[in-house]
């Protein structure tokens, strides 16, 4: 059974509706990074921290899973292959489009956490700073999520499945945010094949040995199409 870690991006949640960061268009064109995406941005203005995240969380809630999302679920389905799905999205879109083995890397929208105690609960719709931890009470609850300047999510668990792989595959992400960019020097370093699947070359395209570049709803289900036949 072939082992695939397949790691995306916001560019797989695309077509779904949901924005990118670095885009023309991007989300980071209207917020500052270090004021929505820094812990330091959150203790100076919690209420600002919290709209940017209540309005995301909305999107990702009215947004359906793609062509992409579910023929990795597809992918996953097959028992020629074993998955593995590491996203930095923060969306719930490859769940819902059928995926189970789920690696949320930089977080996700859907928790809340107590960053008095550390206590994580499922995030309501909207939250703000004077919501109380179920836990402690601390009135310090942030969303679930990886800022710049924190550790990622099961980077243990994520670097050991990419040692063990037979194929790494990048999908849908522009290669500027670490560790994940790295992942692809990880994977050559192992001795695992890479596959890029992006509209565009990312910023480290040249470091996999294929890349492949169009819209998600099509190039992840032809590639699928070819490797399931
Ligand atoms: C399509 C498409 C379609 C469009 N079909 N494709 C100097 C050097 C190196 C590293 C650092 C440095 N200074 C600081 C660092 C570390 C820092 C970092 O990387 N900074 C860089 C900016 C340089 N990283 C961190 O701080 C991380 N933590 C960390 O490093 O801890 C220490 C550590 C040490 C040792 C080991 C391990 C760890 C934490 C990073 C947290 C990132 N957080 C964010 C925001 C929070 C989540 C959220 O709000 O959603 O995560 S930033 C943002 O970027 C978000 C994303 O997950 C992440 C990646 O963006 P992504 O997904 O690539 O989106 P885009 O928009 O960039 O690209 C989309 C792509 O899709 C494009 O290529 C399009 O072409 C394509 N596309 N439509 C297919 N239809």
């Amino acid at each position: 059974m072939a082992k695939i870690v397949i790691l995306t991006g916001a560019g797989i949640s695309a077509e779904s509706g949901i924005r990118t960061f670095r885009a023309a268009d991007g989300l980071w064109e209207e917020h500052r990074i270090e004021d929505v995406a820094t812990p330091e941005g959150f203790a100076a203005d919690p209420a600002l921290v919290h709209r940017f995240y209540n309005a995301r969380r909305a999107a990702a809630a009215a947004a359906a899973p793609n062509a992409a999302h579910r023929a990795l679920a597809a992918l996953e389905a097959d028992p020629q292959h074993q998955v593995l799905v590491v996203t930095q999205n923060v969306d719930d879109l490859h769940e819902r489009g059928g995926s189970h083995n789920v690696i949320h890397m930089h977080g996700t929208l859907n928790g809340a956490l107590c960053h008095a105690c550390e206590h994580r609960w499922p995030a309501p719709a909207v939250m703000a700073p004077t919501d109380a931890c179920p836990a402690c009470g601390a009135r310090a609850t942030r969303p679930d999520i990886v800022w710049f300047g924190e550790m990622p999510y099961r980077m243990e668990d994520i670097w050991a499945a990419l040692r063990a792989a037979d194929l790494f595959v990048s999908i849908g992400t522009s290669g500027n945010v670490y560790p994940a960019a790295g992942f692809v020097a990880d994977a050559r370093h192992a001795g695992v094949p890479t596959l890029e699947l992006n509209l565009e070359p990312s910023a480290g395209t040249r470091l996999f040995d294929e890349a492949r570049h169009g819209p998600a709803t099509q190039i992840v289900p032809a590639w699928v199409a070819e490797i399931c036949r």
